[in-house]
């Protein structure tokens, strides 16, 4: 097939480019690069040493004779480039990643949520639009995420996007209906991805187009099978307060002696999977698209769910690190329950790994190798969601806020 992958550069594009053109596919990055703007707008730099993205291709080609494009574009901004490049290249599929992926990110100031709103809500949109246009039928896999549902406990699982619901008509008889899985989002990130829902699901409905949308849980760990296949490949690592996610932080801060940075109780639970089947399950959804005139179909890409405070305790029984119980700078249930349907993925033949694999020391060892690229003083979390939690976070990181350590 011929995909394009926007957002290719970034922390699950670019094992997911590689994993696709190992397997034979013509794959086409089409990234901004926004991503490494934001790094260098918070200062901070990926944990792992990340060369340009158009050197990692050159080593891909030099390592596996494969070649992967790189185009330099906008998607949210450049719409008629874009839509030129899709008429000139009419992919089968295009796999979307190019969105602002960070929670803590989206609530920095008002200037970060509305670039998050801009970028990410005009970047479906205008991809949507451009394929109707150019009257395409690709296939647009788009990564969603588990926080559209909002990780609200009500007893019951939350299953794979639609809830059956019974709606009372006038005659007072019951009939049932499938409807989107009422949206909760928890920060302007999780609600561009509830915005992009409702965008989907108009153009399915209104125009044909086939779209696939995974829910996707927290990602952990750095290598695929790929990205081991020569040090140059090797994906980012991110590990500040903005864009390091739980697990992965966790880790890196045991490999450098840095308290575990629990945000309250650590009772929130939340869904997980590892690097490596996160670019399986985009795979599996690309070969099993729904058809023209489907209603959009979604998958919950997650493995297992965990609480925060049990993987801090997992970490620190495997390395010795002390845990640190901080205040919240987001708002959010200080405990939950999840439990989470994944049949759909399980049904096409993925294994999961788990954190039972150890692959979680494979992670500390790689932060070990890079600890000397760790700036301490990015690692706690600063984005307050609300003016009145900002006061809470003092900006000493060494200081008062890790004394409470466990
Ligand atoms: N947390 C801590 N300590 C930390 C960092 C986080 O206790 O040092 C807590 C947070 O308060 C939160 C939970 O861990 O309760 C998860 O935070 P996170 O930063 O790992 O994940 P989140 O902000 O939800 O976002 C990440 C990705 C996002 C993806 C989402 C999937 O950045 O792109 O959509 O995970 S999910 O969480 O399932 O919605």
């Amino acid at each position: 097939m011929r995909l394009a992958v926007l957002g290719g550069d970034g922390f699950i594009g670019w094992p997911t480019t590689l994993h696709l053109s190992a397997r034979g596919h013509e794959v086409h990055i089409i990234d901004n690069l926004s991503r490494r703007w934001i790094d260098t707008e918070l200062g901070v730099q990926s944990l792992t040493p990340m060369d340009s993205i158009q050197e990692r291709t050159r080593i891909w080609h030099q390592e596996t004779g494969r070649r992967i494009h790189f185009h330099l574009i906008d998607l949210a901004r450049d719409y008629e480039v874009m839509k030129r490049w899709l008429a000139d290249h009419r992919p089968d599929a295009v796999i979307h990643f190019a969105e602002q992926r960070a929670a803590p990110y989206s609530m920095k100031s008002d200037r970060h949520k509305n670039y998050t709103v801009n970028n990410n809500v005009n970047a479906s949109h205008n991809l949507l639009n451009a394929l109707v246009e150019l009257d395409l039928d690709a296939h647009l896999v788009h990564l969603g995420t588990m926080g559209v549902y909002g990780y609200s406990n009500v007893g019951a699982a939350i299953p794979e996007g639609y809830l059956s619901v019974g709606v009372e008509t006038l005659d007072g008889e019951t009939v049932s209906q499938d409807i989107l899985y009422p949206a909760n989002p928890g920060s302007i990130y999780h609600m561009t991805k509830c915005l992009d829902q409702l965008l989907f699901q108009f153009y399915a409905k209104n125009d044909g187009v086939r779209i696939t949308d995974l829910h996707q849980g927290i990602v952990w760990g750095t290598h695929t099978d790929e990205t081991r296949v020569h040090l140059q490949l090797i994906n980012r690592f991110d590990y500040d307060g903005d864009y390091g996610t739980v697990l992965n932080r966790f880790l890196i801060q045991a490999a450098i002696g840095h308290p575990l940075t629990v945000h309250g109780t650590g009772g929130q639970t939340r869904a997980f999977i590892h690097i490596q089947d996160s670019v399986r399950c985009i795979e599996l959804a690309l070969m099993n698209p729904p058809k023209r005139g489907d209603k959009v179909k979604i998958f919950n890409q997650m493995t297992e769910t965990h609480r925060v405070r049990d993987l801090a305790r997992i970490v620190s029984e495997l390395t010795g690190a002390q845990v640190a119980h901080l205040p919240n700078p987001r708002k959010e249930a200080v405990e939950n329950d999840l439990v989470v349907r994944n049949d759909q993925f399980l049904a096409l033949g993925l294994q999961p790994i788990t954190l039972q694999d150890g692959l979680l020391s494979e992670v500390i060892d790689v932060a070990r190798k890079y600890a000397y690229r760790v700036d301490r003083s990015r690692i706690p979390a600063m984005s307050a969601w609300t003016k009145d939690i900002a006061p809470t976070l003092e900006r000493d990181p060494e200081g008062k806020r890790l004394k409470s350590v466990s």
